[in-house]
């Protein structure tokens, strides 16, 4: 197994300055260094550049849609290639309109793909949905088949079309649902598991359930885009969009050993960590410290076994 590590300091998918300073935190934590000590060769691809675009004004109340989309298009061709080299891909954003990059980038090597989506939220508005005209919180609705009409062709986004159903992603985590995101995914049946049923059925039966759904019937490579704001705000306090009531932080290193354990990781995004919101150095550092944890955990660190030798035969 080889890692591939990429920064995509970028945050023109909503207002709050920050974000895309997320790559660096997240590195200062000690990244490297961690995913170093697990047995796979780590490359660290650096940070991708973005160029700003002039006069991108707002398209049927959409902000900056051609930043969004210039973005994720360049990310999308970096995720593809890494992933066509034979990498394990890490994805440091930047706000979550990036995944529409990463997982489309991914699609296109492997277009058998699934999508396990840890957030507090669904991020499924469509333009004519959005309460907020911000695009990471719609990157979803321009990925799902289903939604093609309901979603309209954006100045900035002629490269990318839908290439994802509906039975494809599982939301975990959710507890900020618009109405029209409601709606969608009631109509289109989308899975999800929303903190309540997590409160219900216990993290391990989610997770049971959520990979008997995705890779039950057949075995195929995993996208995991997680959003740090899935965790509680105790925890993961330098965010954008936090929201009381989430993740344990035992909860949220579970699903990601539970992923680790299927063998089928490919791709994962840790997005919305945004160093400027914590109100402290150590609300940052910890909110980072976390990051790093899951993006570990996602790639093989156990809590049961901190050791990379092996002593053969005791
Ligand atoms: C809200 C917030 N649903 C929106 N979304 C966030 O703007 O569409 N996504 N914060 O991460
Ligand atoms: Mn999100
Ligand atoms: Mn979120
Ligand atoms: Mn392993």
């Amino acid at each position: 197994q080889s890692v591939a590590v990429l920064g995509a300091p970028f945050s023109g998918g909503q207002k709050r300055s920050g974000v895309e300073h997320g790559p660096k935190v997240i590195r200062d934590a000690g990244l490297i260094e961690r995913l170093s000590a697990l047995d796979s060769s780590i490359h660290d691809f650096g940070d991708l550049t973005f160029s700003k675009i002039e006069n991108d004004e707002t398209y049927m109340e959409v902000n900056t849609p051609r930043t969004v989309g210039a973005a994720s298009k360049k990310l999308s061709g970096a995720v593809s290639r890494a992933i066509g080299a034979g990498h394990t891909l890490v994805m440091l954003g930047g706000d979550h309109s990036l995944a529409m990059g990463s997982v489309q980038g991914h699609a296109q090597q492997c277009p058998d793909l699934c999508v396990i989506w840890v957030d507090a939220h669904a991020d499924i508005n469509t333009p004519m949905t959005s309460p907020s005209g911000n695009m990471h919180g719609q990157p979803v609705s321009f990925m799902l088949k289903e939604l093609q009409d309901k979603v309209p062709d954006l100045p900035g986004f002629g490269w990318m079309k839908p290439f994802l159903t509906s039975r494809d992603i599982v939301y975990i985590g959710l507890r900020d649902v618009d109405p029209g995101e409601h709606h969608i995914l009631k109509n289109l049946g989308i899975q999800y598991y929303s903190m309540r049923d997590i409160d219900r059925l216990g993290i391990q039966r989610v997770m049971e359930v959520t990979l008997d759904n995705l890779i039950g019937r057949q075995q195929r490579p995993i996208h995991l885009s997680f959003d740090i704001d899935a965790f509680d705000p105790a925890l993961a306090p330098a965010t954008g969009t936090p929201v009381n009531g989430g993740l344990t932080y035992r909860e949220g290193i579970y699903i990601t050993e539970e992923i680790h354990n299927t063998g089928l990781l490919s791709a994962m995004d840790l997005v919305e960590v945004n160093p400027v919101l914590g109100a402290t150095p150590e609300a940052i550092e910890a909110t980072a410290a976390l990051a790093v944890d899951v993006i570990a955990s996602s790639l093989g660190q156990t809590r049961e076994d901190s050791s990379i030798h092996d002593f053969g035969d005791l």
